[in-house]
């Protein structure tokens, strides 16, 4: 499809645990991208604008209470309200950078004591990452990096509970990059990694669906 002008961008999900570098590796990959001639967008989950994100933005500050599966299925329905915007972007031909999505979700609220199973559910039919790169760190080497900012979320014991879970959810398919690496060495894996991915993905690999 590459020779009729409609191939289509890719997926790229950056995850980690608080303080692992994602959100500055989000913000380096994309002009890096760019420069190399591609058309890419940089998103993020939770996506506080919209009416959901500022339920969720409240959450994670404390300023309102809810129910773990409440909450759960509300950071579901943020990336459900995106689901369309994505697919129509990707089919367009635009590369998305994704700072945290369905992975985040689960790891989540499965260190909170939810059913792994249960956690999975709600994102079935979302639309598959082409690629998943973790930033790994340990979580104390990512509680000394400059303290946390003191969202619900940003505490070294829980911390370590999202770490287990990330480790039971993960697949070979992900890329693991040692996230205490210098940031330009991070920088050069990471751009690697995404124009292959971005080449997979023109030369006609299909967009799929997640846990499905
Ligand atoms: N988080 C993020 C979740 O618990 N579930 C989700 O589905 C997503 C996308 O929200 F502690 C958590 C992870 C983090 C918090 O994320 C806010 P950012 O990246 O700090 O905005």
């Amino acid at each position: 499809n590459n020779s009729k002008g409609d191939s289509r961008g890719a997926l790229i999900v950056l995850e980690g645990l608080d303080r692992c570098g994602k959100t500055s590796q989000c913000s380096r990959l994309l002009p890096s991208l760019e420069g190399l001639g591609h058309s890419v967008e940089s998103w993020r989950f939770p996506d506080r604008n919209t009416g959901v994100g500022q339920m969720i933005s409240a959450y994670l500050s404390n300023q309102s209470q809810l129910d773990d599966r409440a909450i759960h299925l509300l950071f579901s329905a943020n990336r459900w309200e995106k689901r369309s915007l994505m697919e129509a972007k990707l089919k367009s031909g635009t590369t998305l950078i994704v700072d945290r999505y369905s992975y985040s979700g689960v790891a989540f609220s499965s260190a909170k004591g939810l059913d792994l199973q249960w956690c999975k559910a709600p994102e079935v039919g979302l639309l598959a990452p082409d690629l998943v790169v973790y930033l790994d760190i340990s979580p104390e080497k990512a509680a000394e990096r400059g303290g946390y900012g003191g969202e619900r979320y940003e505490q070294l014991e829980f911390q370590r509970k999202v770490a287990q879970s990330y480790h039971t959810l993960s697949d070979a398919s992900w890329k693991i990059v040692d996230a205490t690496l210098p940031i330009e060495d991070i920088e050069t894996q990471l751009k690697e990694m995404a124009v292959d991915c971005i080449n997979t993905c023109k030369n006609g690999k299909s967009l799929s669906h997640i846990w499905s």
